[in-house]
């Protein structure tokens, strides 16, 4: 098992407890072109913690949202806020006003820190809000020039840490499920530490050595864990970028030697291709990809040309991290290996049954970070008997290692983002020319599947690409941009049921 003491504050292990570890001259963050050691991100966030309390007024177990792109600012925030004793809610900088308020509303967010770019929606989100009590602006770029850090500019270095219990709550992740309002899983000061000391120590062996690079938001645990958690358990660096396109990853990887990758396999396809424009990925030891299916020609791609494994890892945000890994001595195309010291998988059929190897299931898991959603009814559907059961349908060969087969819900995963379908349809069906809609995801080359929406238009209004164009934009508009149908077909009608229901899996083959 893993053991850690009754009190626990995930954040100071993180920081303060590494520099008294002697890693304090070593580089943890590099972005905006700087880099900050663990002494420098110890203070940072003893101040930002002072800053907080003293001034703001955050009292252990409140929630505090975090909004940003990655950036070191956001890590330090997500820090503070943690030594705070407080229960960080991460979220994406692309959010709207109203996907913030469903979060707000649902965790009971009393605080919100928001990078002073991305101010203009969380105001919108605060207005009317009955929770939120308090927004106050950051300085994202790090030349601390916004409240926040104006707050903590004054305070001393050290900072007497809440002392949290392993078990309490420290971080609220959310994930979009299809139907109804978003779920947020509770995950615990301890579990932040399991998911470094299982899969990051023992299958990727994290030295203060590594470099971590990678492109999933600081928001999806995904990406809290790689690019933040990992690092900094090992006294390794962490390299934030605002914006993870492939070019950017590599020009980083290239500067600082990168040797860790966390990112999906549309980005790894595209670094593949730079390799062949002359890109240097040598110092690349782990490419890690998680988030959606890897595809086997990607795979055998990455080894052929750098020699080196890529680790297909699957994960979800119920459970926090990856929890069924391939190995560097052990890993092979279209499989996803076997599961993480500390968990366990069966595949299962409709009965809850465990099916017989070599039948395709629903994958089950049960593990020390398993899923407690707060405040939902859904638990019981998720987990089951002490089994985290999960949307995705996979076979478990003879040997116990566990290949992917589908998703069993309707989620559509494009180039590693998660867009619930019947969000699209909601924002699309807001737009007055539409009478009807249905969303579905379609395979493409680039980004493994692209949001595909099927619209039937009111009587009188032309389909045209000027309507397409006015739909997406309208979509952009009312939720995060990156969910916007990027390929419309205009229908006089949608397959029905007898009883009125959408067969979305008939608008498969439906071409534009
Ligand atoms: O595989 C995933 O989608 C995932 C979700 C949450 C955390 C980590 C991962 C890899």
């Amino acid at each position: 098992g893993f053991e850690y003491p009754e009190r626990l504050n995930a954040a100071v292990e993180l920081t303060d407890a590494m520099v008294a570890r002697g890693f304090g001259d070593r580089t943890a963050l590099i972005g905006n072109g700087r880099r900050r050691t663990y002494k420098e991100l110890a203070d940072w966030t003893n101040r930002l913690a002072h800053a907080l309390v003293d001034d703001l007024g955050v009292k252990p177990g409140n929630r505090v949202l975090i909004r940003s792109a990655n950036n070191p600012a956001m890590v330090a925030c997500w820090l503070a806020a943690t030594k705070a004793g407080a229960v960080v809610v991460n979220t994406m900088p692309m959010l709207r006003a109203g996907e913030l308020t469903k979060i707000v509303d649902k965790a009971e967010i009393s605080h919100a820190l928001c990078d002073t770019r991305l101010m203009d929606e969380m105001e919108a989100c605060a207005a009317g809000s009955r929770f939120l009590t308090r927004v106050t602006g950051f300085d994202g770029t790090s030349n601390h020039d916004a409240e926040l850090d104006r707050l903590a500019l004054e305070k001393p270095v050290q900072f007497e840490a809440v002392p949290t219990g392993r078990d309490d709550v420290a971080l609220l992740g959310f994930t979009s499920g299809t139907t109804g309002a978003p779920k947020a899983t509770m995950h615990f000061h301890r579990d932040l530490l399991i998911i470094a000391d299982g899969y990051a120590r023992e299958v990727l062996g994290v030295t203060p050595e590594d470099v971590f690079v990678g492109s999933p938001p600081l928001a999806f645990t995904f990406g809290l864990g790689g690019l933040a958690v990992f690092p900094l358990r090992f006294g390794a660096a962490a390299t934030l970028l605002e914006n993870a396109s492939p070019p950017n990853m590599i020009e980083i990887i290239q500067k600082y030697r990168a040797t860790v990758c966390f990112t999906a396999p549309t980005a790894y396809r595209a670094m593949l291709a730079a390799m062949d424009q002359g890109a240097d990925l040598s110092s690349l030891r782990a490419a890690v990809s998680a988030g959606e299916t890897l595809p086997a020609p990607v795979y055998q791609e990455w080894i052929a040309k750098t020699g080196k494994p890529m680790l297909d890892g699957i994960g979800a945000t119920e459970l926090l991290h990856i929890f069924i890994t391939n190995r560097f001595d052990d890993h092979r195309p279209a499989c996803t290996g076997k599961p993480v010291r500390g968990y366990e998988a069966k595949v299962i059929g409709e009965d809850g049954a465990e099916v017989p190897r070599g039948t395709v299931g629903r994958l089950a898991v049960r593990g020390p970070t398993g899923c407690r959603y707060l405040a939902d009814d859904r638990q019981e559907g998720y987990v089951r008997d002490g089994w985290n059961v999960t949307g995705d349908a996979f076979v478990m060969d003879e040997d116990g290692y566990l290949h992917f087969a589908a998703r069993n819900d309707d989620m559509i995963i494009s180039s590693g983002y998660n867009i619930a379908g019947p969000e699209v349809e909601a924002a699309l069906l807001s737009h007055a020319h539409v009478a009807e809609c249905a969303v579905i995801g379609v395979p493409d080359a680039e980004r493994g599947s692209i949001v595909q929406a099927h619209v039937v238009l009111r009587a009188g209004i032309a389909a045209s690409p000027a309507t397409a164009q006015a739909l997406q934009d309208h979509v952009k508009a009312q939720i995060a941009p990156y969910k916007y149908p990027r390929r419309i077909v205009f229908c006089e009608g949608l397959p029905k049921t007898e009883s009125g229901k959408i067969q979305r899996f008939r608008l498969k083959d439906m071409r534009p």
